[in-house]
C-alpha cells in the first residue's frame, strides 16, 4: 500500500490519535506504531494517553482494558472479530461455578480474558507479572484463570500454595513443541532459546530461559549472547530485529497467531478515516473491571 503510511501519520494528526500496537502484529502495522509493547506495557500508554482517540491493534481483551483504563477516549479496535480463542475459553458464569466450588479463594485471571471475567476476579495478571501477582495474595488457595500453561509455571515458583486451574491454553504457543526447541539448539549451539510461559511444560524444561515478550526484549538487551531461539509468536522477531540489529534470531515453526494477524494496514487506515468500530462495553462490566486491572498495574512488572 504505497502512501499508507504518510496518510496514517497525517490521520494520527488530525483526529488527534494514538496508535497502541502489540509486539504480535504485523511487522507494517508495527512500523507505523507510536508504542509497540506487551499488554501491560499497553494497558500503562492506554491510561496515561492525552490523545482524543485510540487506536488499539491487538487482540479484543486488550482493546477493552484499553476503554476500561481510559473510559473518556474513543477506543477504536480495527477488526472486532479478532479475539482471543483462550479468552473466549471462559465465562462469568463458568468462573462463577469454579468460585462455588473454592469458596473464599482469591481469582487470579490472567490479563487474557474478557471484561466480564475481569470483573468477577480479585487481581489481574499479565506473563510478565503472574509469579509477583499470585504470591502477592496472603490466601493459601487460588484460582488462576484460564491459562492451564502459565499456571503451572506458577505453581513451580510459588510451592507454599495450591492453585486451582481452569483447562484453557492458548492454541499458538501450545504448537510450539520441544523437539523443535531441541534440534534448534542443536543446530545453532550457540543461541539461547527463551520461550513464553504459555508453552507447555515439557517446552519450558528445553527452554534456557522462560520470559514474557518484554521479559525476552529487556533480557536480549542485557545479554551477552548473539543468538537467540525465539519460543514464542513470531510477530515478536520484526520488533527484535529493528531494535537489536546485531542479533541474530531463529524463528521456531508454526508460531504464528492467525487471530493477530486478522488486523491489517488497511483496516487501521479506515479505522483512522472513520474513527469506528468503538469498543463499547455495559458501564457495570466497565466499573467491575476496572480495580482488577489496576491492582495489576500497581503490582507492576516482574521479568
Ligand atoms: O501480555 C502480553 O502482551 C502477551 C499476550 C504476551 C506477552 O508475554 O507479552
Ligand atoms: Fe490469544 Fe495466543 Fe493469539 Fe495471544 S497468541 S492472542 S493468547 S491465541
Amino acid at each position: 500500500m504505497a502512501g499508507a503510511a504518510e496518510e496514517i501519520e497525517a490521520l494520527k494528526r488530525e483526529k488527534r490519535a494514538v496508535l497502541l500496537v502489540h509486539n504480535y502484529q504485523r511487522p507494517e502495522i508495527q512500523d507505523v506504531a507510536d508504542y509497540v509493547g506487551d499488554s501491560l506495557g499497553l494497558s500503562m500508554q492506554a491510561a496515561r494517553t492525552d490523545a482524543d482517540v485510540i487506536i488499539f491493534c491487538g487482540v479484543d481483551f486488550m482493546a477493552e482494558n484499553a476503554a476500561v483504563l481510559n473510559p473518556t477516549k474513543a477506543v477504536i479496535h480495527p477488526v472486532p472479530e479478532a479475539m482471543c480463542p483462550m479468552a473466549m475459553m471462559i465465562d462469568a458464569a463458568g468462573l462463577r461455578e469454579m468460585k462455588a466450588q473454592h469458596p473464599g479463594a482469591p481469582v487470579v485471571a490472567y490479563v487474557n480474558t474478557t471484561a466480564e471475567v475481569k470483573a468477577e476476579s480479585d487481581v489481574c495478571c499479565t506473563s510478565s507479572n503472574a509469579v509477583k501477582v499470585v504470591r502477592s495474595l496472603p490466601d493459601r488457595e487460588v484460582i488462576f484463570v484460564p491459562d492451564a500453561n502459565l499456571g503451572a509455571y506458577v505453581q513451580r515458583f510459588v510451592k507454599e500454595k495450591t492453585l486451582h486451574l481452569w483447562p484453557g491454553y492458548c492454541p499458538t504457543h501450545q504448537r510450539i513443541r520441544r523437539e523443535d526447541i531441541l534440534r534448534l539448539k542443536e543446530e545453532h549451539p550457540a543461541a539461547l532459546a527463551l520461550v513464553h510461559p504459555e508453552c507447555v511444560p515439557e517446552v519450558i524444561d528445553a527452554a534456557d530461559r522462560v520470559f514474557s515478550t518484554e521479559g525476552m526484549v529487556h533480557f536480549i538487551k542485557e545479554s551477552e549472547a548473539g543468538e537467540f531461539i525465539i519460543g514464542t509468536e513470531s510477530g515478536l522477531i520484526h520488533r527484535l530485529r529493528r531494535a537489536f540489529q546485531d542479533k541474530v534470531y531463529y524463528e521456531v515453526p508454526n508460531a504464528l497467531c492467525p487471530t493477530m494477524k486478522k488486523i491489517t494496514l488497511e483496516a487501521v487506515l479506515r479505522s483512522l478515516r472513520t474513527i469506528e468500530p468503538r469498543v463499547v462495553l455495559p458501564p457495570e462490566t466497565l466499573e467491575r473491571a476496572r480495580g482488577p486491572i489496576e491492582r495489576m498495574m500497581a503490582i507492576g512488572r516482574g521479568d
